[in-house]
C-alpha cells in the first residue's frame, strides 16, 4: 500500500473536476435533490447538453500550471449522467447535442500534460430506476411510512450490477487509470452500506483490472482489510494528521473554493488566495493532499474567478514547489 501510494503523497496536489447537467442551471451540483425537480423537468438540461467550448488541454494547461500533478473528474454524479460512453445506459453525453465521449478526451488531454489520472464515481443514481429511495438520496420522504411505497419495483440487486458494469467500463476502456474516487451515501436504517454496492467484489475487480490504483475510501469498507488507501475529509481543515488505531494514515481534504462542487453562478462565498495557500500549506505539513475543486461552466469554461485562484497557486507553486 505505501508503495501504492508514494507518487500520490509525493505530489500532493491535485485539481478535482465535477461537471455534468446541474453545470447549466448554475446553482449547485445536488440541485435536483435541493429543489426536488422530478425527472421530466430535469430532462431540459440532458436535450440541451452542449459544452460548445470544452477544450480540455487547456484545463490540463491550467491544472499544471497551478502546480497540480494529478486530476479526478466526475464520471458520473449522483444526478446519474454519465460523461462517457457507457453501454449500460441512454443517459451519457453521447446521446447529448455534444454528442461525444467527454471523458476520452478529458483523459487524452491530461494525460498529455503529464498529469496523473483519476475518476469519481458516484455510487449514489438519482436516475437509475433500481436505486432504492434512502434517507438522503434523492431525498428523505416527509413521511417515513413512504419508504415501502416509494420503493416498489426497485431493486437494489440490478443496480449493483449496473454499476459493477459501468465501474468495469472505466477501469476498462480508457487505459491506465490512477485513481477511482468513489461516493458513497450514508448508513442508517434507510441508508446504505457496503452491502448495497457489494464493495467486497467491486474493490476485488478493480484492483485486478487496475493493480496500482489507488482507491479512496467511500466504499464503507472501513474495518475490513482493504478499506481504501486514503481518507477524505471533505470541507475542513484537520487539526492534526488523521489517525486509525493509533497510526497515521494516508488523507486527501476536498476542497471548493466557493462552496458549491458543481458551478455556482450566483455563489459569492469564493476563498481568497491567502485562504487557499493556508489550505495547502497546513494540509501538507499535516502529512496531507488537497484535492481543490474547479466547477466548470455548461459551456465548458473556467469561470474567470477560478482562472485567478488556479493562477495564484501556480505563482506561489512556481518558487515553493518541491519539484
Ligand atoms: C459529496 C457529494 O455529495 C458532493 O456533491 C461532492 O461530490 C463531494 C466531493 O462529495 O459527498
Amino acid at each position: 500500500k505505501e508503495q501504492r501510494l508514494a507518487w500520490w503523497t509525493n505530489d500532493r496536489f491535485g485539481m478535482f473536476i465535477h461537471w455534468g447537467l446541474y453545470s447549466m442551471p448554475s446553482r449547485h451540483e445536488w440541485v435536483k435533490s435541493n429543489e426536488h425537480i422530478t425527472d421530466s423537468a430535469y430532462q431540459k438540461y440532458f436535450d440541451l447538453y452542449n459544452p460548445d467550448l470544452y477544450n480540455p488541454r487547456e484545463w490540463a494547461r491550467m491544472a499544471k500550471a497551478a502546480g497540480m500533478k494529478y486530476a479526478v473528474i466526475t464520471t458520473k454524479h449522483h444526478e446519474g449522467f454519465c460523461l462517457f460512453d457507457s453501454k449500460y445506459t441512454d443517459y451519457k453525453s453521447t446521446n447529448t447535442p455534444v454528442k461525444k465521449d467527454l471523458i476520452k478526451e478529458w483523459v487524452e488531454a491530461f494525460r498529455a500534460e503529464g498529469l496523473k489520472i483519476g475518476f469519481y464515481y458516484s455510487l449514489i443514481d438519482w436516475h437509475h430506476p433500481d436505486y432504492t429511495i434512502d434517507e438522503v438520496h434523492p431525498q428523505r420522504p416527509n413521511n417515513p411510512k413512504d419508504y415501502d411505497s416509494l420503493n416498489r419495483g426497485r431493486d437494489m440487486a440490478k443496480y449493483r450490477t449496473y454499476l459493477q458494469n459501468q465501474v468495469r467500463e472505466l477501469m476498462t476502456n480508457y487505459g491506465k487509470i490512477d485513481i477511482l474516487w468513489t461516493d458513497f451515501s450514508f448508513p442508517g436504517e434507510h441508508g446504505k452500506d457496503h452491502n448495497d454496492w457489494n464493495s467486497l467484489e467491486l474493490i476485488k475487480m478493480i484492483r485486478k483490472l487496475q493493480p496500482g490504483i489507488l482507491i479512496n475510501n467511500r466504499l464503507d469498507l472501513g474495518e475490513y482489510a482493504d478499506g481504501g488507501d486514503f481518507e477524505t475529509p471533505e470541507q475542513y481543515k484537520v487539526s492534526e494528521w488523521p489517525t486509525r488505531n493509533g497510526k497515521r494514515v494516508p488523507w486527501e481534504t476536498c476542497q471548493t473554493f466557493s462552496g458549491s462542487w458543481g458551478y455556482y453562478r450566483d455563489e459569492t462565498s469564493w476563498k481568497d488566495n491567502k485562504q487557499l495557500l493556508v489550505l495547502l500549506i497546513e494540509s501538507v505539513s499535516k502529512g496531507g493532499n488537497l484535492l481543490l475543486n474547479v466547477g466548470p461552466t455548461s459551456r465548458g469554461l473556467f469561470d474567470t474567478r477560478a482562472q485567478d485562484r488556479l493562477k495564484g497557486m501556480g505563482d506561489w507553486m512556481q518558487v515553493n514547489s518541491r519539484s
